[in-house]
């Protein structure tokens, strides 16, 4: 016979203690710490806009006549020019086209709730007025204006958000060059991270709210990633810290370039993507190709990254004039207008329970889940497996007059697309249920009642990013979940086996919302289990119709940080 279990889909209030959070000031004070209403609005934005504007966009690709290959925002390295030589490029830094209003206005048009700009590239070029440097672009350049400036006070009047890029290594800082046998991943040497933390003052002082800074490549050591994010949080709890300032220092988790996760995320994140892989600064020998495919390719990955929870941060390389191309006006365009129509499956929502399926991903809010389906079959019916909830109306998103036939065939919802025109990215179906969100969970630990044996492979595991630069990073387990049957015993022995690893570690144990705190210590090591045991007491399960249990750390100041979870056994045995 088949689980039914009954899952209550809350609005889940999220907890996000952040990194760095028990760091301790100088004078001995706790520091700021962004709130988690700031997480939260982060969060929600979804999509954004990432723009790679520099010296760069001016040669865009060529140099001496030759195509360049590699990233073209770092032509310096890959055509091997000399920093002498590179810096001339600030006297042709004229953008006439450039215009911060009509890109805030094509951010909005597109969808996207925040801006995020490069504020200093690895050419160690400041696109702002930096007192710490003449290489700015008000001071070097014949435009002589303030890129950032400008671009924060349109954001303001078009009420987005706006991040800065800022990149940890500066190739044009004495002593530095590119790409060193580290691959962008050098150390600061002193000098250069007091101009880097001078530098971050700047920012956070003179542009108003910034949501997030998007800090990127080097190798910071861990007392200076720690300074960098201490800096931050003083002068503005709510800015937001990308996971490149690196040693778990960073407030949410940024994925590899155009990558999305394998795996359910523990922590907020972030995915940076590209127009073209092969290039985020301009390069004029772009090969692009169609727009409607493009506009495709994007939209779905956007809902992929919304369904798992993430936010989808797509770039734009404007010309070294200032302009936006046409290919990628258009591409956002299209996102914008499927956004229009779409938008209520995408602002707004939360992971589902409801895990994605072959024809694509799910989205929910209370009472609704909404369906992308990428194709839809030749029999014209869609199968939603696990869902038996009671429907109260199935409909386009696209036209919610239309009423959609479901049927219930065992433990699959059948719905009826007979009558359907398929948008040409992705179409959306919305289906409303009554009371809870009853499904059957993809895992439930299906023992024999009376002892639940619970282990990393027998659970959910979430995950997130810890690392010392780019090249260490690594995914870590920061949370198990389990869920349980519905069981008629109430009481039963809780224990924890747990290894070296977990010593003096505080563990929490949420047994169905309810929390439990355990300190893992040396009293009973087993030398043939090779781990130590430990009893928690007596616990309740049985009262609710599921049974959710999650493990993490106590301490959440560090939320990167791996729980070694293949070491971790809990047990429950039913108390006679
Ligand atoms: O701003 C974009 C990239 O320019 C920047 N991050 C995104 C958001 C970035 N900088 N470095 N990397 C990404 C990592 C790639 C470095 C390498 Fe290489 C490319 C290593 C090997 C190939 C460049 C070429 C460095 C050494 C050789």
């Amino acid at each position: 016979m088949k689980q039914h279990t009954t899952i209550f889909f809350c609005c889940l209030l999220m907890f996000f203690s952040l990194s760095c959070s028990t760091n301790k000031t100088t004078d001995g004070q706790e520091e700021q710490k962004s709130t988690s209403a700031s997480m939260a609005a982060w969060q929600n934005h979804k999509f954004s806009m990432f723009i790679h504007w520099g010296l760069y966009s001016i040669p865009a690709g060529v140099w001496n006549g030759e195509q360049i290959t590699g990233y073209s925002e770092q032509i310096q390295g890959h055509a091997r020019i000399s920093k002498d030589e590179y810096t001339l490029l600030a006297q042709r830094f004229n953008p006439v086209n450039w215009n911060a209003d009509s890109v805030a206005l094509l951010a909005k048009q597109a969808g996207m709730k925040a801006i995020v700009i490069t504020a200093k590239h690895h050419d160690g070029f400041n696109m702002y007025d930096t007192k710490y440097s003449d290489y700015n672009v008000v001071d070097a350049t014949p435009y002589k204006r303030d890129v950032i400036k400008e671009l924060s006070e349109a954001c303001k009047r078009h009420d987005l958000k706006l991040g800065l890029y800022f990149s940890l290594i500066d190739w044009n800082y004495p002593g530095a060059k590119p790409f060193t046998s580290v691959r962008n991943s050098d150390s600061i040497p002193a000098a250069h991270h007091q101009y880097n933390l001078h530098q971050i003052e700047e920012l956070l002082t003179n542009y108003g709210a910034i949501s997030e800074l998007w800090f990127d490549m080097s190798s910071p050591t861990c007392e200076q990633s720690k300074e960098m994010a201490r800096l931050v949080k003083r002068l503005q709890p709510d800015c937001l810290i990308s996971g490149r300032i690196w040693n778990d220092q960073g407030d949410f988790a940024v994925m590899g370039d155009n990558k999305s996760p394998e795996f359910q995320m523990g922590t907020p994140w972030q995915t940076p993507a590209s127009m073209f892989d092969e290039t985020w600064g301009y390069r004029s020998w772009q090969k692009r190709g169609d727009v409607k495919v493009k506009a495709k390719d994007k939209i779905r990955d956007l809902v992929n990254i919304v369904s798992m929870g993430g936010n989808y941060l797509l770039n734009i390389g404007p010309t070294g004039d200032g302009k936006v191309i046409p290919f990628e006006k258009q591409v956002l365009t299209e996102m914008g207008k499927w956004l229009k129509v779409n938008g209520e499956a995408v602002y707004g929502t939360s992971v589902s329970p409801v895990p994605s399926q072959e024809w694509g991903v799910i989205t929910a809010k209370p009472g609704k889940l909404y369906l992308h389906v990428n194709v839809i079959s030749d029999n014209k019916k869609l199968v939603l497996k696990g869902f038996n909830s009671k429907i109260k109306r199935i409909y386009p998103l696209a036209n919610p007059s239309i009423r959609l036939n479901g049927t219930q065939d065992g433990d699959n919802l059948v719905i009826d697309l007979s009558d359907i025109n398929a948008s040409e990215f992705v179409t959306v179906f919305v289906i409303e249920y009554a009371g809870d969100l009853q499904y059957t969970p993809e895992r439930v630990v299906r023992d024999n009642k009376a002892e639940f044996i619970l282990t990393a492979e027998n659970g959910t595991s979430y995950h997130s990013y810890s690392g010392h630069d780019y090249y260490s990073l690594h995914p870590t387990v920061v949370k198990i979940g389990w869920y349980l049957p519905k069981t008629d015993k109430s009481e039963y022995m809780l224990e924890l086996s747990y290894t070296k690893a977990h010593l003096n570690k505080e563990l929490r144990i949420d047994i169905n919302g309810q929390e439990y705190f355990i300190t893992p210590d040396e009293n009973n090591y087993l030398p043939n289990e090779q781990c130590y045991r430990k009893q928690l007491g007596s616990v309740k399960l049985g009262d609710a119709a599921f049974n959710l249990i999650e493990l993490n750390f106590k301490d959440q100041s560090n939320p990167h940080k791996d729980l070694n979870a293949e070491g971790l056994t809990l047990r429950l045995t039913v108390r006679r």
